[in-house]
């Protein structure tokens, strides 16, 4: 739609950036911290692992000294639930409680709010080693997890995020290593780790607003409309079977305290149903979110797919849009969509697309807490980083989310992926996504120096002008 008047971003808005604690912190055994199923999983002997990261864990002080100096409004971090419990249950580490205090405060004394996710893929491995999601008591561990957080830093948090892609972990569980690949039904065991997640959730949902009744918190999936390939019925009826199960399956348990019923009809008829008890209904009704916090990359385009069919996802193999199922659509690659180094498709109108769809289905206000391009940048030999590919990519996602603003969505705040450079999950240091390079090499550490990259200055002004200028 166009307007005759577009609206600008509101006051207050929560201008900032991303990270996650394995991603960035590192000390990955130091003070206390417990192993995480991120610092014992396998890698891929070409890529670094989390051990070092950014080394954020002794730099946090510089680094944010620049996020402020970027003029950051909000910055999105999460706890690493092994610092604050080594063990995942019982004893808890001090040390741990003190590093995140120390963080919260350094965000404040700049005025930068703290947008805490609790947890963002790094279970603890003792309690995946019990059995992990897949049974209860990880659930039950989770919300004393929680506990603990909002009783030792909730009088200084006003935004809690519950569980970091939590869809991302059922539909590519073996890529983030949180799968149960010895089940033996891996996918039905997915579904019942789904639920015990969502339990776990709305509990923790419930028992905040409970303990910190001046906080707000809300689900961080990872949401991507989805396009039919066609104008064919049956390609619509594709994308809608994507969008129930990918999208919405997540989030209408949290809002509405049921399940999808087109994504629990699937469930159903291919035997991955999870139990669901009277109780755990209770639960989902008693525990809901003040907003919805969403990561987005890009959108997802789908096909019909009948059980005849031999392939459903792209026939060069590559894995970088969803995966297809039999009977329920193909993946296609997006014919009007070009792609990143890392062959992800970039789609700003998607953007505008998803946050429409999101408000129109929950109308609860949006925070977008991912959202970035992640490049392969070179630092120039005067220590400069010229990724003007970033900027564009950006400018056009912030402009699409201002258009969504115009289209009535309530949005306030943006926190792109990542505030600084970070490990990616699946491609080690090589691919960068932050506003600040951090200077090491997949395997050689340097000195990890912080340098800000043409990405820093542009962004500093897009928030000092509340994005009027882009
Ligand atoms: C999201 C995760 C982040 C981050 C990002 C980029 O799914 O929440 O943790 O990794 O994707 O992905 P990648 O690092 O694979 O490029």
């Amino acid at each position: 739609m166009e307007y005759y008047e577009y609206a600008s971003f509101p006051e207050n808005f929560l201008w900032g950036g991303s990270t996650s604690a394995y991603q960035v912190e590192g000390a990955y055994n130091e003070d206390g911290k417990g192993l995480s199923v991120q610092d014992t999983k396998e890698v891929n002997t070409e890529i670094t692992d989390f051990k070092v990261a950014s080394d954020h864990y002794h730099h946090y002080k510089e680094d944010i000294a620049l996020f402020a100096e970027m003029g950051f409004k909000a910055y999105r971090f999460s706890i690493a639930w092994t610092r604050i419990i080594p063990n995942g249950t019982g004893e808890i580490n001090e040390k741990g409680i003190e590093f995140y205090s120390n963080i919260i405060d350094e965000c404040l004394k700049y005025g930068i709010e703290p947008i805490v996710t609790m947890y963002h893929f790094d279970l603890p491995d003792v309690l995946n080693k019990l059995g992990g999601w897949s049974v209860p008591e990880t659930s039950a561990a989770f919300v004393e997890y929680g506990r603990i957080l909002f009783e030792h830093l909730g009088d200084k948090v006003n935004y809690w995020l519950t569980i970091n892609e939590q869809n991302m972990m059922i539909l590519h569980g073996s890529a983030i290593g949180t799968a149960n690949d010895k089940a033996s039904n891996v996918k039905k065991d997915l579904y019942q780790q789904n639920h015990y997640m969502l339990v776990a959730q709305s509990k923790v949902m419930k028992m905040c607003h409970d303990m910190c009744p001046h906080a707000k918190i809300g689900p961080a999936p990872n949401i991507s409309e989805v396009y039919p390939e066609t104008a064919d019925p049956k390609d619509f009826i594709a994308a809608q079977n994507l969008n129930a199960i990918r999208n919405w399956l997540y989030l209408d348990v949290a809002v509405y305290g049921r399940y999808n019923p087109i994504a629990l009809a699937y469930l159903k008829d291919r035997g991955y149903a999870p139990e669901i008890t009277e109780e755990d209904l209770e639960v989902f009704k008693s525990g809901k979110p003040d907003f919805i916090a969403f990561n987005y990359y890009n959108t997802s385009t789908a096909a019909h797919s009948s059980f005849k069919d031999k392939v459903v996802g792209p026939e060069d193999g590559d894995q970088q849009i969803e995966l297809g199922e039999k009977g329920v659509y193909k993946a296609v690659y997006n014919q009007y969509l070009e792609r990143t180094n890392f062959n992800w498709e970039i789609d700003p109108v998607g953007f505008r697309a998803t946050l429409r769809s999101v408000y129109e289905r929950y109308g609860l206000p949006i925070i977008i807490t991912e959202n970035g391009l992640g490049e392969f940048d070179e630092l120039t030999s005067d220590k400069k980083v010229h990724d003007q590919y970033r900027i564009d990519y950006l400018k056009a996602h912030i402009s699409e989310m201002k258009l969504a603003i115009s289209d009535g969505v309530d949005v306030f705040g943006f926190c792109p992926w990542s505030a600084i450079d970070l490990i990616s999950t699946h491609s080690g240091v090589k691919k960068r996504y932050g506003f600040i390079y951090v200077d090491r090499d997949e395997f050689n550490l340097k000195e990890m120096n912080r340098y800000k990259k043409d990405s820093f200055y542009w962004y500093k002004q897009v928030i000092e002008m509340n994005g009027k200028v882009l």
